[in-house]
């Protein structure tokens, strides 16, 4: 991938009520990761079927009050770790503060998550285009936290065949998606080899 430039804006707004904000986690990567740990040690990855019977490549896990969960029966929030029974990890306080702070730069004011689904990617894994549409307040915004590896971003509209844009994720990153992009198709085809795994952070107010 090629150097950016310097005169590309570290913000950049991808509709009304959405945007990236390059670099807006880099320096709390390390605290973020530190409490990541924690959380994993409670709920470990896990590799989620979907409802359609395949296994998906990237793997998940939660933290907070509800935890996103995929089988047979359908994609859902739950307020119980399917693989121990048990509530999930606490949301750490750096999590949701990060996120309250990226949602109100997109101006989106008192986003309080109840729900961080972490992502993770090693090479070769992918998401495919799909939208998020189980949390209960769709007005509500989903901050995305990138770390690790880049990725190759597509994001397309309502519609799942209309033409869809990249973007680039890199270690750091912040994306905002609130107001209409909130329920636009999006998915991961490419992590790239700048690092070992891509970890993305996905805070929500699911319930
Ligand atoms: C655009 N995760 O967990 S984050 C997901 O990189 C998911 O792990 C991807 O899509 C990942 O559902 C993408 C960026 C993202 C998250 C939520 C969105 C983009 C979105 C909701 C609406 C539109
Ligand atoms: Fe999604």
């Amino acid at each position: 991938m090629p150097a950016r430039s310097l005169f590309e804006p570290d913000e950049v707004e991808l509709g009304p009520g959405a945007w990236w904000l390059r670099g807006f986690a880099r320096e709390q990567a390390a605290a973020l990761t530190a409490e990541l740990e924690r959380v994993v040690g409670a709920a470990p990855f896990r590799h989620m079927m979907t409802p359609g019977g395949q296994v998906m490549s990237a793997a998940t896990t939660s933290c907070g009050a509800l935890g996103w969960v995929s089988d047979r029966a359908g994609y859902r929030y739950s307020p119980v770790d399917p693989c121990s029974g048990r509530a999930w990890p606490a949301m750490p306080d750096v999590f949701a503060a990060l996120a309250s702070r990226a949602a109100e730069r997109a101006g989106h004011t008192g986003f309080v998550p109840d729900s961080c689904l972490v992502n993770r990617y090693v090479a070769g894994a992918r998401m495919g285009l799909h939208q998020d549409r189980d949390e209960r307040d769709l007005s509500a915004p989903i901050v995305s936290v990138s770390l690790g590896a880049t990725a190759r971003f597509l994001f397309g509209s309502t519609r799942r065949a209309s033409a869809a844009r990249a973007l680039e994720l890199s270690h750091g990153d912040v994306v905002v998606w609130g107001g209409p992009t909130r329920l636009h198709f999006h998915g991961v085809t490419r992590v790239d080899g700048d690092a070992p795994e891509r970890i993305n952070l996905t805070l929500r107010r699911a319930g």
